[in-house]
């Protein structure tokens, strides 16, 4: 039996905006938060004297971090290897070269020739020795354009036929990866990417379109024993059958307020040729609290938004209060009762909106349930933004350049992910 501890998701360095100093060691809050979560998850690897651990990409919000962060990083999973295990570190969209100034954040792991590490910057099957048995780990790493395609090939092509060019090559690959495989040793995809039935925010399919994303069944092939996934920060099994599962353990802390009522966590496997069992272990990370309150209709505007506060455990959290008000309204609003109130809170913001304001209508036509080609979207903005008349046609023209011309760039920077 070989035990596996998967995580996913670091992006230690980010979140700074909701913390603040911390006195005492002049950090911010939120990289002491970021490395309290995964020390846990290292003292557990270490606990249950797990035989391999895997991560899922994602180390950092770029691939050049400050040496601060890198060094913080990197003391948690120093201790796996004082410890003698075997850890696979996989590069994501966030630790590729294209993301830093010049670097790729966990190449100076296999620089410095870490015993037992290895890191996944190739398509590529890795076989490794552990205390309980061998395991072999196919890696896949976050993949671009030209990863399996030329410029040439892909001229002219729209984003669907590029995706679909992308998977068609990419099952080749794969499909030689899995016929060297040695059919008697468990084997795990370790894979950064979006596979196409994920469960997003919505507001991340707003931003990013339809995006880059790949087939659940290149993924559930019998010949996995599991598939270890990252890049998406809810967690979530994608192959409810579980032969093999799916898995995206999420991220290990929340990143920002779209992650407000995720769980965050990572996963225990075990594994035995036919069998796989596993467990989303959750995280005791720092609460992100949003107040939302319209105290525009309320005769006691200051006691509805004392009262709005009241009722919601503010401690230590990470707050935002939004609060909607008529413009007359403002006068009898006391600020400083407000900040007293929100004391407790780790860090807070607030932010008044005027419902006269707010009463501009929205665009019908755009919505989030209708799927929508970013050149319609800007289409359709356009034709409801009559100060932008004059400049109209240029930047439909300059949007249609920025498409056709580098998709590539667009592809890797549409996702926070
Ligand atoms: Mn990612």
């Amino acid at each position: 039996m070989i035990k596996i501890l998967h995580l996913s998701d670091i992006h230690m360095g980010s979140s700074f905006s909701h913390g603040r100093i911390n006195p005492a060691t002049g950090l911010n809050t939120r990289l002491e938060d970021f490395v309290k979560t995964l020390s846990i998850c290292i003292d557990r690897a270490l606990s249950d004297a797990v035989d391999l651990v895997i991560f899922g990409g994602d180390a950092f919000p770029d691939a050049t971090p400050p040496p601060y962060v890198q060094e913080a990083f990197a003391s948690q999973f120093r201790r796996l290897v004082d410890a003698d295990i075997p850890t696979v570190l996989l590069v994501g969209n966030h630790d590729q070269h294209s993301q830093g100034q010049g670097g790729a954040s966990l190449n100076i792991y296999r620089t410095l020739g870490v015993r037992g590490f290895v890191v996944g910057d190739t398509l590529t099957t890795h076989y490794i020795s552990t205390r309980n048995g061998s395991v072999q780990v196919i890696t896949l790493p976050w993949l671009t354009r030209s990863t399996l395609m030329t410029r040439q090939e892909t001229e002219g092509l729209s984003l669907s036929e590029i995706n679909q060019l992308l998977t068609d090559r990419l099952q080749v690959v794969l499909e030689g990866e899995i016929r060297r495989l040695d059919p008697n040793v468990p084997t795990v995809l370790l894979a950064h990417l979006m596979a196409d039935n994920a469960t997003l925010g919505a507001e991340r399919f707003l931003a990013v379109g339809k995006g880059f994303t790949l087939p659940l069944s290149l993924l559930t092939r019998p010949c996995f024993d599991y598939v270890a996934l990252g890049h998406v920060h809810r967690h979530q099994n994608l192959n409810k059958s579980n032969n093999p599962p799916v898995i995206y353990p999420g991220s290990i802390e929340r990143v920002d307020f779209s992650e407000e009522k995720e769980d965050k966590g990572y996963v225990m496997i075990t594994l035995e040729q036919g069998q796989v069992d596993w467990e989303f272990c959750p995280l005791p990370v720092r609460t992100f609290c949003t107040i939302e309150v319209d105290i525009s209709k309320a005769d006691d505007p200051q006691a509805a938004l004392m009262k709005a506060i009241a009722k919601r455990e503010i401690q230590d959290a990470v707050v935002r209060l939004v609060y909607k008000l008529r413009s007359e309204q403002m006068d009898v609003i006391d600020s400083a009762s407000l900040h007293t109130a929100l004391n407790p809170a780790h860090t807070y913001t607030i932010q008044a909106e005027l419902v006269s304001q707010l009463a501009r209508p929205r665009i019908p036509e755009l919505s989030a349930s209708s799927g929508i080609d970013p050149m319609e979207a800007l289409k359709t903005y356009l034709n409801n933004r009559e100060d932008l008349k004059d400049i109209a046609t240029s930047m439909l023209e300059a949007a249609q350049k920025l498409l056709t011309d580098d998709v590539e760039i667009w592809l890797e920077t549409a996702t926070n992910e």
